[in-house]
């Protein structure tokens, strides 16, 4: 069956900032408290969207969630009108503050695992919204993120909608930062392969010992039996641990797939040579050959990768053996990374183009093009399933730029967090958003 693959952007909600608040996420870390620009951060995604949405490719946007989180600060004690409890909080847990104003939720390669019907044993496209447990401020956005899943792929008949799984470390689980599927045609069966940072239940497999390993296998493996996947189709491998500790905090940050290519850094697995043999064996019976395109050390620096976000590109299709690959401008930026994509380009691999969009609000809180986006399958009746409010073309380019201009300001402070005025300013935003999109009630602002 003939299918395409979607990208669905999450839009940068008005409460953008540096927060500091990803302990092993190198930009978050350097860029705290630095002021922020909402109104830019969302034009810079709008824009990336646009431009693909114009070169033919399928493009959805996911909205923002409600922040600051009202329902957390309260269920954490807090107490009295809204004024009041952001005031108590600002003075007595300005971390929590923070960590329930955080606009996290625009990185939608963390949104959910999607696995598409070709793969699925029920037919249908699963999702499983993660539960992002490693992290306060972002553990708290799968309920919601789920919701707009819900409202954005509505029909029972082909999109199966799974909760979080359990929100304990054993399960930590990071979505599709993590996961990538590879496949001769979008339509047919694809190999899915799951990434992981760590055993939870293996007290003698190796971790990384400076920052986390967010995500684990067990996760994964759960992830892989909701979704009815096939086992000779499903590829696992463990992250570099080390590469963790230099910063790689989730596997997108040093490799990237796309139906025949897997493009990645030398030291992004533990094992590149298992890597290479599983999803070979799992390739046969595919037409064409699977490229694999190892980066070495020598060429790019697991540092220049962490800097740039080489891999945290999108590879998008436009035919069989022929794709374009989106960077950030930090790519173009550094001289070394900016001559081995130039190689990469003239070279033989199906990687022909290069394409670079200002992300840098986005980036300097340590999120790429890969990270804001949430790969989807479709086919053509899917596609037609999924709400059309959603998707990107020259009117909802228009409708959102204005909508960015008369809610968001264009700086923020971590002192803002707590002005009672910026709360009401989301919440009239967000409530014009889910009509423009169609979206329905899915902030808990809209149900109290
Ligand atoms: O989870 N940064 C995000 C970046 C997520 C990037 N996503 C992918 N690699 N797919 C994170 O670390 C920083 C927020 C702050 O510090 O204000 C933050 O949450």
């Amino acid at each position: 069956m003939s299918a395409i693959e979607a990208n669905f952007d999450g839009l940068v909600g008005p409460t953008h900032n540096y927060g500091g608040l990803s302990f092993g996420n190198v930009a978050s870390l350097n860029n705290q408290a630095q002021a922020s620009n909402p109104k830019a951060a969302a034009k810079q995604g709008l824009v990336k969207m646009k431009a693909l949405a114009d070169m033919g490719f399928v493009q959805g946007v996911l909205a923002p969630h409600e922040r600051p989180h009202m329902p957390t600060l309260k269920s954490l004690g807090f107490t009295g009108t809204d004024a009041q409890i952001l005031a108590q909080a600002a003075k007595e847990a300005p971390h929590l503050l923070a960590g329930v104003s955080s606009a996290s939720c625009m990185w939608t390669a963390n949104a959910a695992t999607v696995s598409p019907s070709a793969d699925s044993a029920d037919g249908k496209i699963h999702f499983s919204p993660a539960n992002l447990v490693n992290k306060f401020h972002r553990a708290i956005e799968h309920p919601v993120t789920g919701a707009i899943l819900q409202a954005t792929f509505p029909s029972d008949r082909h999109f199966a909608h799974h909760k979080a799984l359990p929100s304990m470390d054993h399960f930590g689980d990071e979505g599709a930062a993590n996961h990538t599927r590879f496949c001769d045609e979008y339509g047919n069966q694809g190999i899915e392969f799951f990434v992981y940072g760590q055993e939870a239940f293996n007290a003698a497999a190796l971790k990384p010992s400076r920052f986390p390993a967010r995500h684990t296998l067990e996760a994964s493996q759960a992830v892989v039996r909701r979704h009815g996947l096939n086992a000779s189709h499903t590829v696992y491998a463990q992250q570099n641990p080390a590469v963790i500790d230099a910063g790689v905090f989730h596997n997108d940050v040093i490799a990237v797939g796309n139906r025949n290519v897997h493009f990645y850094h030398e030291e992004a697995f533990l094992s590149s040579a298992q890597m290479r043999q599983d999803l070979e064996q799992a390739w046969a019976g595919n037409q064409g050959k699977l490229h694999f395109i190892e980066v070495k050390s020598s060429e790019v620096s697991v540092e220049d990768c962490v800097k740039s976000y080489l891999f945290n590109s999108q590879l998008i299709s436009r035919g069989t053996d022929d794709m374009i690959i989106i960077v950030p401008g930090e790519c173009q930026n550094n001289a070394n990374v900016w001559a081995y994509l130039e190689a990469l380009k003239a070279g033989p691999s199906p990687i022909n183009e290069v394409q670079v969009y200002d992300l840098k609000q986005s980036m300097s809180n340590g999120g790429g093009p890969a990270c804001l986006r949430l790969r989807v399958v479709l086919n053509d009746a899917e596609r037609a399933a999924v709400n059309q409010s959603c998707l990107m073309n020259d009117d909802l380019f228009a409708r959102l730029n204005t909508w960015v201009d008369s809610h968001y300001r264009d700086r923020l402070l971590e002192s803002d967090l707590a002005d009672p005025q910026l709360l009401i300013e989301t919440r009239t935003a967000l409530d014009e958003l889910t009509k423009i999109m169609k979206l329905g009630s899915v902030y808990d602002f809209q149900k109290a």
